[in-house]
């Protein structure tokens, strides 16, 4: 298991639209990030700044890296893309966080 931290970011005015999607989160998404191993997800954020700070749990044998090209995760990017600072393809801009403290 590894623990992996990012930023991403809100655009202005969307705070309680980006918290009642999540509230209402697809279940197929949520079976979909589980099944490729991720779990224990948190989104924090800084009311400052709209930075969004996720943290997760990854399964070392886990296949993130297919999440991109999932139709699932598509889609659901597609629909967040209106409320956050996205690529081109709509996928959340994530910066890394660097880990320097943890206790178990
Ligand atoms: C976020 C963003 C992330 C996704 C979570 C569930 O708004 O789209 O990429 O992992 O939702």
């Amino acid at each position: 298991m590894s623990i992996h931290a990012f930023k991403m970011q809100l655009k202005p005015g969307v705070v309680e639209e980006y918290r009642r999607r999540h509230d209402e989160i697809w279940p197929e998404l949520t079976e979909l990030l589980t099944q490729t191993g991720i779990h224990d997800y948190s989104i924090f954020l800084d009311e400052d700044t709209l930075s969004l700070f996720a943290v997760l749990k990854l399964r070392d044998e886990n296949s993130r890296d297919s999440l991109p090209e999932h139709p699932v995760m598509k889609r659901w990017w597609d629909y967040m893309a209106p409320l956050m600072e996205v690529e081109s393809n709509n996928r959340p801009v994530e910066w890394p966080l660097t880990p320097l403290f943890h206790l178990a």
